[in-house]
């Protein structure tokens, strides 16, 4: 069994049902496992920041699918939920992100895994702290809580616990 995490994201609404039926999706497929899942955190966007915040959370799976066929069903999901690919880092119903799978280095024109802004993103590594602190992170050779810490106050800051609706 490959042990997998990945980051959900939306800042369209409903936004915190995108989220819900990424995982009911997930776990419609036989050979996937949900195996835990962190609090949704509300954040603030990143790169592109004239956009809505962004609701954020890390899922931990289990899974014998391989990376590039898991890609391809969390593709499968965004589109079903309405995902357009416009603007680069723009406004989405939902994105999927395999961030790592078991301590694979992946790096193929459809897929890098550990994803390549992992370690930048405080809406990765709060949620992703909170199930899984010390796994490890190859090619950074840091675990997750390692890295958070490496990160500015402010920055993780604007990553707060999702209050609801
Ligand atoms: N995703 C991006 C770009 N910026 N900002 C936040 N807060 N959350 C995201 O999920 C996010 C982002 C590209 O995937
Ligand atoms: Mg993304
Ligand atoms: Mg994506």
């Amino acid at each position: 069994m490959n042990r997998v995490f990945i980051g959900v994201g939306s800042n369209i609404e409903p936004r915190n049902h995108y989220l819900e039926r990424a995982i009911h999706q997930l776990k419609q497929h036989e050979e996937i496992t949900v195996i835990a899942k962190s609090s949704i955190y509300e954040t603030a966007p990143v790169g592109f920041t004239e956009q809505e915040d962004f609701l954020n959370m890390v899922i931990e799976l289990e899974t014998a699918l391989k990376s590039i066929d898991l890609l391809r069903y969390c593709q499968q999901i965004e589109m079903e939920q309405g995902r357009k690919r416009t603007i680069k880092n723009g406004p989405r119903t939902l994105d999927l992100d395999i961030l790592l799978y078991n301590e694979d280095i992946v790096m193929s024109p459809q897929l890098t895994i550990p994803h390549p802004r992992l370690h930048e993103r405080a809406f990765v590594l709060v949620p992703f702290n909170e199930i899984a602190p010390d796994v490890f992170v190859p090619k950074l050779e840091r675990t997750i809580t390692q890295l958070l810490k490496e990160l500015s106050t402010t920055e993780v800051e604007q990553v707060v616990k999702w209050k609801g609706k």
